[in-house]
């Protein structure tokens, strides 16, 4: 049986998971779990995963959740290049910091940024309060800030002159805002730097296949059915809002 990947590509993790497997041909069966219609509540992604999250991974009766677990397992199963998460103490460390930290930081804020811009307004009936967007700002600014003055300082790449997991894992939640409208890299050379640098070690044929979900997805989600979003609503305001 092909490994299968569970995903979809509006979700971050998923994107980062897709383009690692990707770029270093491993075999995978694309299993699409729409996020927006509830997939991952069926009774069929539970046995897959029980966290009812997305990327997800099943290899023969081994199943797995949560992006960088999975990519460090396809790494290490397919013996993937050694930069994308190097056998280095120090190199390796440098990418574990970078991918311990971003959890509550770009991914939290991005993902704010996004919902707060393209659907809580649809689900509260109104704009999002001055005071709420300009917080919510802040907080990226600050993450984004982190990785520019953190993260990359003069290197190319997070971990160094090579493109490694810790720049997967940064530029997919980088470019959240951007699919709701936002900018993020106006006024930001160093990390529009890094974004192209990125984007021609993925291969830009990937790159931006792996991203036209998510840039399309003001137009997609401006023609959402607004009985869809009641799916999400409550836990989506509880989180962002
Ligand atoms: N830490 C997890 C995050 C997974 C995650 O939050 N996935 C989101 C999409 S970006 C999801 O499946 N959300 C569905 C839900 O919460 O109902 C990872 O890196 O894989």
């Amino acid at each position: 049986m092909a490994l299968e990947l569970y995903l979809d590509l509006f979700s971050q993790p998923c994107r980062s998971v897709y383009m690692f497997a990707k770029k270093n041909n491993i075999p995978f069966e694309f299993k699409k779990v729409s996020l927006m219609h509830g997939e991952h509540f069926g009774d069929q992604f539970g046995k897959i995963n029980m966290i009812r999250k997305v990327p997800a991974l099943r290899d023969g009766d081994f199943c797995l959740a949560e992006s960088i677990p999975i990519m460090i397992y396809l790494a290490e199963k397919f013996q993937t290049p050694d930069f994308w998460y190097p056998t280095d103490i120090h190199h390796r460390a440098r990418i574990n910091e970078y991918l311990s930290w971003q959890h509550t930081a770009i991914r939290m804020y991005g993902s704010k940024m996004f919902w707060l811009r393209l659907l809580i307004p649809k689900m509260i009936g109104m704009e999002v309060p001055k005071e709420k967007m300009d917080g919510a700002l802040e907080d990226l600014n600050n993450s984004l800030n982190l990785i520019e003055e953190k993260f990359l300082q003069d290197r190319l790449f997070i971990g160094g002159d090579q493109i490694s997991l810790a720049d997967l894992v940064a530029i997919v939640e980088v470019m959240q805002p951007v699919g709701a409208g936002l900018d993020v890299f106006n006024g930001r050379p160093k990390l529009s730097a890094w974004r192209d640098r990125v984007r021609v070690s993925i291969g830009t044929e990937l790159f931006d296949e792996a991203n036209r979900d998510i840039l399309g997805a003001q137009e997609i989600m401006g023609q959402i059915d607004p009985g869809t979003l009641e799916l999400f609503k409550p836990k989506i305001l509880r989180f962002y809002y």
